[in-house]
C-alpha cells in the first residue's frame, strides 16, 4: 500500500448522514447525480488517489523538477508526469465546472471532498493542473472572447496561474509596481518582475500556459485599486481555433529551491524586455483586485483542505504504526519488569496524541464541508436554514478559518504524528517528514495566517455587521437547546466556549471601537486576533464533533451495522474528547484578549 490513506467512511458521513445532501441529490437537484453515483465517484477517486496520484510522491520530493535557464522552462520527472497525466485522463476537474465549458454539476461539498482525496495524495501534482480553476474563473468573469478562450484552453488542458506577488508586494499587494502599457490595437504590454508564482512553467505537462496577471495602468491610482488584471499568454495564439503562434514575452527566469513541495515549480517571472509580453484586460474592465479575488477565494479553500487532508492521512498512518509497534508494558504494571509488553496505543500519552490528530483532522473536514455547504443556495437552505445572501456571507465568514485554522492546526497536530512513530517518524521511510515539509506553506501562502486572522476580523465580522457570526453563534446555541441532545457534559463546555469566544469577539470590537479616538487601541485587535481566529476555529471544530457525535449516537441506538459500530462509537469518543480537553483552554485565551495591553509595541526595537 502507498502512503496515502484516504478517510473515506469520514467523507461519506459528513455528506450524507450530517449534512443529508442525498435529499438533494436524490430529487434530480443536480441532474443524474444521484447518491448511488456520488458514492461511485468518492470510492473511483479514492482508488485513483491512493494508487496513481499517490505512486510519485516521494519520487517528485526526491528529485523535484529542474530549471533549464536556456529555455525558461522546466523539466518534469517522469513518475510526476504520469501521475498528473492520470489525473488529467479521470477529468474529475470537470465537477462542478458550467455545462458550457464540458463540465459536470456537482455540489461544492462533493467537489472539495474529491479535491481532498487527490490534493493529498500528491500536492505537488495538482499545482500542474491550475488551468482548470483559474478557467472557470476566468469564464465568469471574462469577456465573449475570452469566455471562448477560457472554455477551449480547458478543453486542452492548459496551465493558468495567479500573479501577484512581487519582491516587494507580497501580503502587500497593492505595492506591486509591475506595469501595463496600453497599445493602439487594444492589447495591452506587460512589464515588470513577479516571484513566487506556482506552476508558472509545467514543462510539456501543457502545451501553454496563460497567467492572470495584477499590473497597474500608467496612470492609475496606489494600492490594491490601482491594479487591473491580464491575461497574458506564454504562447500567442489564433483568436478563434487557439492553434498556436510565436512565443509571447513573459519568460520563467528562476525556479525556487524549497523546504517541501519540492515538485511544484515556484517561479519568477520575467514580464517584458526584449520582446513585450502582450496581455488582455480581463473583462474589459478596471477592476483588478476583486476580480483576482474570485480566483484567491478558490485558493484559499484549495490550501484548507490541503492541510486537513493532510492532517488526515498524517494521522491515519501515525494509527496504523501504533496499533503494530509494541513497546513498554501498560502504566498500570510500569513497577512490574516482566509484565506483557503492549502496543503503544495503551500508552495514555500516545492516546492524548492520537485523539487530538484525530480530532483535528475529522474536524478541521467537517469546518471546510460545512463551509462548502454554504457554497450552493440549495444546500445552504437545506443544512444551514439561510437564504442565498446569508449563505454567501457565511462562506466568506468561514473561509479564513478553512485556511488560517486549517493551516495551522495540521503543521501544529502532523508534529503529533510524526512523534507517535518515534525516531522512525523522522526517517524518510515514512511520509510523515515529507508532510509536515509540504504542509508548511499552507499558513504562508494565500495570505499568511496574520492576513487571514485580520480578513476574519476587519471584513467578516466588522464589515459584514456580525451577519454571519450572529447566523453562527445563532445556530450553536439551537443545537444547545435542542431537546434530547446527548453529552450533556459536553454542551455546557461548549456552551461556556461559545461564551467565551463572544466575549472575545466583543472585547477585540471594543478596542477597536475605542481606535477612534486613540488609534493605538487599534494595536491590541492585531496582537489578539491570529489568536482570536484559533479560537473561533477550535468553537467551530467543538460544535460540529459534537453534531457529529450526536448522528452517531443516534445510528448506535438504532440500528447501526456491526461493522459501523466502532466508526460510530470513535465519532463519539473524540466529541467528548475535544470538548474536555480543548474547549475549556479557550477560557484562558479569552482573559489573554480582555486584559491586552500595548506595552510590547512601546518596546524599542533594539531591546528585542
Ligand atoms: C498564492 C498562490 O499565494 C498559492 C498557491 C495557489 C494554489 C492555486 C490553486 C488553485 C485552485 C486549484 C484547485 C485544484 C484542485 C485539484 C483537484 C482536482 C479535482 N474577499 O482590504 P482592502 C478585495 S497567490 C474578497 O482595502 P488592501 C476587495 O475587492 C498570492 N475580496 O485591501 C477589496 O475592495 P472592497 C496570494 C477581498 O489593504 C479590495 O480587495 N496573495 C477580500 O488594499 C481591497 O481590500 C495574497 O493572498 C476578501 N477577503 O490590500 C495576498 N479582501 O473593500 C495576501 C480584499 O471595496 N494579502 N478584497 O470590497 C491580502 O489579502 C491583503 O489583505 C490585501 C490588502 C492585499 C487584500
Ligand atoms: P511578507 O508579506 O513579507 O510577510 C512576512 C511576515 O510579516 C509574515 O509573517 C506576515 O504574516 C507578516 N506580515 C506582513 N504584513 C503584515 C501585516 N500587515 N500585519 C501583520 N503581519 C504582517 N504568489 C503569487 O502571486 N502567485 C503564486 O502562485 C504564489 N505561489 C507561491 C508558492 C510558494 C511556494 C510561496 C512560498 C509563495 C507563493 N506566492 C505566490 C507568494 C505568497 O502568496 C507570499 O509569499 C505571501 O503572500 C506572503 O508574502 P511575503 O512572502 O512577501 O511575506
Amino acid at each position: 500500500m502507498g502512503h496515502y490513506q484516504a478517510n473515506l467512511r469520514d467523507i461519506e458521513f459528513n455528506l450524507f448522514e450530517v449534512f443529508e445532501l442525498g435529499k438533494l441529490l436524490d430529487a434530480g437537484a443536480y441532474g443524474d447525480l444521484d447518491t448511488d453515483t456520488a458514492r461511485e465517484i468518492l470510492a473511483e477517486v479514492k482508488r485513483l488517489a491512493e494508487g496513481p496520484v499517490a505512486e510519485s510522491f516521494a519520487a517528485a520530493d526526491r528529485e523535484p523538477v529542474e530549471f533549464r535557464p536556456e529555455t525558461h522552462s522546466i523539466d518534469v520527472g517522469e513518475p510526476l508526469t504520469k501521475t498528473i497525466l492520470a489525473i488529467r485522463e479521470a477529468g474529475w476537474n470537470r465537477l462542478g465546472k458550467p455545462e458550457e465549458m464540458g463540465g459536470m454539476p456537482a455540489p461544492a461539498a462533493l467537489i472539495w471532498a474529491v479535491s481532498e482525496m487527490i490534493t493529498c495524495a500528491n500536492p505537488a501534482a495538482i499545482f500542474f493542473d491550475m488551468g482548470a480553476a483559474m478557467a472557470q474563473v476566468l469564464y465568469g468573469i471574462g469577456n465573449e472572447q475570452q469566455k471562448h478562450w477560457a472554455a477551449a484552453g480547458f478543453e486542452r488542458h492548459w496551465q493558468g496561474t495567479m500573479v501577484l506577488t512581487e519582491p516587494d508586494a507580497g501580503s502587500d499587494v497593492g505595492a506591486g509596481r509591475a506595469k501595463a502599457i496600453e497599445q493602439p490595437d487594444g492589447t495591452w504590454h506587460i512589464e515588470g518582475v513577479k516571484r513566487f508564482i506556482s506552476g508558472a512553467d509545467v514543462g510539456d505537462t501543457a502545451e501553454n500556459v496563460f497567467h492572470l496577471v495584477l499590473a497597474r495602468p500608467e496612470g492609475a491610482g496606489p494600492g490594491t485599486k490601482g491594479l487591473s488584471l491580464f491575461y497574458v499568454p506564454k504562447y500567442l495564439f489564433d483568436p478563434q481555433t487557439l492553434e498556436l503562434g510565436e512565443r509571447n514575452g513573459v519568460y520563467v527566469t528562476n525556479v525556487e529551491h524549497k523546504m517541501g513541495l519540492k515538485s511544484s515549480p515556484t517561479c519568477e517571472l520575467t514580464f517584458g524586455g526584449e520582446k513585450p509580453a502582450v496581455g488582455w484586460l480581463v473583462g474589459d474592465t478596471h477592476n483588478g483586485i476583486a476580480q483576482m479575488f474570485k480566483v484567491i477565494e478558490n485558493a484559499r479553500m484549495m490550501v484548507g483542505v490541503k492541510s486537513s487532508g493532510t492532517l488526515s492521512t498524517g494521522y491515519l498512518n501515525a494509527l496504523e504504526y501504533a496499533k503494530q509497534r509494541i513497546q513498554g508494558a501498560d502504566l498500570t504494571q510500569m513497577s512490574d519488569k516482566a509484565a506483557p509488553r503492549v502496543a503503544i496505543t495503551h500508552h495514555p500519552d500516545v492516546r492524548r496524541s492520537l485523539a487530538t490528530q484525530k480530532a483535528y483532522a475529522e474536524g478541521l473536514r467537517a469546518v471546510y464541508l460545512y463551509t462548502a455547504v454554504h457554497q450552493n443556495a440549495d444546500v445552504a437552505e437545506l443544512v444551514s436554514g439561510v437564504d442565498a445572501d446569508t449563505a454567501h456571507r457565511v462562506d466568506d465568514f468561514l473561509l479564513p478559518i478553512v485556511k488560517g485554522v486549517g493551516s495551522e492546526r495540521a503543521y501544529q497536530y502532523l508534529t503529533e504524528s510524526l512523534q507517535t512513530l518515534g525516531g522512525s517518524g523522522y526517517l524518510q521511510d515514512y511520509p510523515i517528514e515529507q508532510y509536515i515539509r509540504d504542509a508548511k506553506i499552507d499558513s504562508l501562502y494565500e495570505g499568511t495566517t496574520a492576513i487571514q486572522a485580520q480578513d476574519f476580523f476587519f471584513r467578516k465580522i466588522i464589515r459584514d455587521n456580525g451577519v454571519a457570526a450572529g447566523h453562527i453563534f445563532t445556530r450553536i446555541n439551537e443545537f444547545l437547546d435542542a431537546p434530547g441532545g446527548r453529552l450533556t457534559a459536553e454542551r455546557d463546555l461548549l456552551r461556556t466556549a461559545l461564551g467565551d469566544v463572544q466575549g472575545m469577539a466583543a472585547a477585540l470590537s471594543g478596542y477597536a471601537m475605542a481606535a477612534q479616538t486613540d488609534p493605538a487601541q487599534l494595536y491590541k485587535v492585531g496582537l489578539g486576533s491570529v489568536r482570536f481566529l484559533l479560537a473561533v476555529g477550535d468553537l467551530l471544530i467543538g460544535w460540529l464533533l459534537l453534531w457529529q457525535a450526536e448522528v452517531a449516537a443516534g445510528a448506535l441506538a438504532g440500528t447501526a451495522e456491526d461493522r459501523d459500530r466502532p466508526f460510530y462509537t470513535g465519532k463519539v469518543g473524540v466529541a467528548s474528547f475535544f470538548a474536555k480537553n480543548v474547549l475549556p483552554t479557550l477560557t484562558s485565551t479569552r482573559t489573554v484578549i480582555e486584559n491586552l495591553d500595548t506595552d510590547i509595541m512601546t518596546l524599542p526595537e533594539d531591546a528585542f
